[in-house]
């Protein structure tokens, strides 16, 4: 009879894990996955912190409702708490808003009351929906989500009193610091606007992992055989359409080449290397070469920076019911450059804060959130004086200059890690969702059957409509698995046979 056709998966985060799963339990025997670091979960990755847990990468289900696979599947492992499960929980719209009123320090050390900035931050929120409203046929391509805010802002603030405008402003430049944070970008500036809509939200008030995301992964993981993942396999080149010596060509058109001189052959490989290691290693990660046209996809969709900074106070400083706190530099404003001099003002990207809990098992901890260059250039600076400009900053806005420092600091760095190199996709100016698709194409191209699927493409920015989640990631494995299960019809009749 024929041999079962073997599968190569090129990483370990949720998207590879999940389509070794779907193939696997659709009858492929034949099937590993390369992961170039020492561990699994990629994007995901869960670490000890403070009295508990904390998430590096991915934190919440966004929109954990029944359509959302990262949802189902944690439901059905029992990975999320009640509160999630509830019926309500999983109808609630938030559609992007934040569903909790937030703390809200100045950089004058006072804190600014709500209430007074409600107007301009509805405003804020209408103005963000209705960038989502816009097609490739009602704006034009080289539009931003931020020149179409900045526009609304201008029209609006005409009608500004003197004395709210220097405060609405500077609430709109921090809730615009929030949305950079969301997007993975520097500004929103490289955004592209007319697609912006098309990254569609589930219902339902985001969730956390009790046991940490990483249960998830490593839960979907023990359904694989032990030796599925190999670690500290980085993957150095693609070869494909035969084209390698000792080629027994007609028996594997696929040969992977690791960095410390391995080799693998197979019949189909399932690339889910993130686009910003895509970004780097696009000319020479496949032999032949990718088509020009995938080589554009990667090169303009956008891929950015969003790191989290944790640090563990003694005791907390705010008050028990607060879930974020928003920080906001008076005198800022969103029509102006922000300043250029990283060294000294990298600081004021910093969005603000959110309270971890809960407090009992994890201790009193605050997130940080940080993207952009800025976020970049924090990387670079070591624990102590990262400890250190938080505490001045903490101090300046809570106008406490004895307030103590924290006890301990925990931050990613997603850029500079080698396999990742930034934290998720986006769709910038220049580009559109028609890209994404593009990044997703099967190779070749013209399929036949002397020429079939060689290497497939997953991972969370090939998911047009979910790229930047762990559920777009999960998908587009599952998506890419599919392609794979059709083509080989006997071994799903088989299975079914089987069962
Ligand atoms: C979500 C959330 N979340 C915060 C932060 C980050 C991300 N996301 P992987 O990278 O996991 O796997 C690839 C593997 O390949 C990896 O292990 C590599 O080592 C390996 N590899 C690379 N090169 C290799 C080679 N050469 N050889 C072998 N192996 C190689 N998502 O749902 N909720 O709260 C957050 C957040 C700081 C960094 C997130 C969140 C994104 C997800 O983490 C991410 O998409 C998936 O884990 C990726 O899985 P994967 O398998 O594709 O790649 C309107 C509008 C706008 C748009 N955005 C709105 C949504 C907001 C996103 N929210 C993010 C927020 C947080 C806090």
């Amino acid at each position: 009879g024929r041999r079962t056709p073997s599968v190569l998966i090129v990483g370990s985060g949720i998207s590879g894990i999940g389509a070794a799963e779907k193939v696997h339990k659709n009858g492929f025997q034949n099937i590993r996955i390369l992961e170039a670091t020492g561990r699994t979960g990629g994007r995901i990755r869960t670490q000890k912190f403070a009295k508990g847990l904390a998430e590096m990468g991915a934190q919440w289900i966004h929109g954990p409702s029944p359509e959302n696979p990262v949802f189902q599947l944690s439901s059905q492992y029992n990975l999320v708490g009640p509160d999630a499960l509830r019926e309500e929980n999983q109808k609630v719209d938030v559609g992007g808003h934040p569903p909790d009123i937030p703390v809200i320090y100045s950089s004058s050390g006072k804190e600014i009351n709500p209430t007074l900035v409600e107007n301009v931050t509805n405003l804020y929120y209408e103005w963000l929906e209705k960038s989502r409203n816009f097609t490739k046929d009602t704006c034009s391509p080289d539009d931003s989500v931020g020149s179409f805010m900045r526009r609304e802002i201008l029209r609006s603030s005409k009608e500004w009193n003197k004395d709210v405008s220097e405060l609405n402003m500077a609430i709109l430049r921090a809730l615009l610091n929030v949305e950079c944070c969301v997007s993975g970008t520097h500004s929103m500036d490289h955004v592209a606007l007319c697609p912006f809509g098309e990254y569609t939200m589930f219902l339902g008030l985001d969730c956390t992992f009790p046991k940490g995301y990483e249960s998830l992964v490593n839960r979907i993981k023990a359904n694989l055989p032990n030796d599925t993942v190999l670690l500290n396999k980085p993957v150095k080149r693609i070869n494909w359409n035969g084209s390698f010596q000792g080629n027994d060509s007609n028996a594997h058109p696929v040969r992977v080449q690791c960095e410390d001189g391995d080799t693998f052959v197979a019949d189909h490989v399932i690339v889910t290397v993130p686009l910003g290691f895509l970004k780097k290693h696009a000319d020479d990660f496949l032999s032949p070469p990718l088509p020009p046209s995938k080589k554009q996809a990667i090169k303009k969709l956008g891929f950015g920076t969003m790191n989290k900074i944790l640090l563990e106070f003694e005791k907390p400083f705010w008050d028990p019911n607060t879930t974020y706190i928003q920080l906001v530099w008076e005198g800022d404003s969103p029509l102006t450059e922000s300043q250029k001099d990283l060294r000294k003002h990298w600081v004021k990207k910093l969005s603000g804060f959110v309270v971890l809990d809960p407090p009992g098992q994890l201790g009193h901890v605050l997130c940080g959130f940080m993207a952009g260059k800025e976020s970049e250039y924090m990387e670079t600076l070591s624990d102590e004086e990262v400890v250190s400009s938080m505490t001045s900053l903490l101090r300046q806005f809570t106008g406490n200059p004895e307030l103590p420092p924290p006890i301990s600091i925990l931050r990613s760095q997603w850029h500079s890690q080698p396999y990742t190199g930034g934290s998720y996709s986006y769709v910038a100016v220049g580009s559109s969702g028609n890209d994404i698709e593009v990044l997703a194409e099967p190779l070749p191209k013209e399929r036949n059957a002397a020429k079939p699927l060689q290497v497939l493409f997953a991972g969370e920015a090939t998911e047009r409509n979910f790229y930047s989640t762990t559920h777009g990631a999960l998908m587009s494995g599952w998506r890419e698995a599919q392609r794979l299960i059709d083509q080989y019809p006997e071994l799903g009749a088989a299975v079914r046979k089987a069962k």
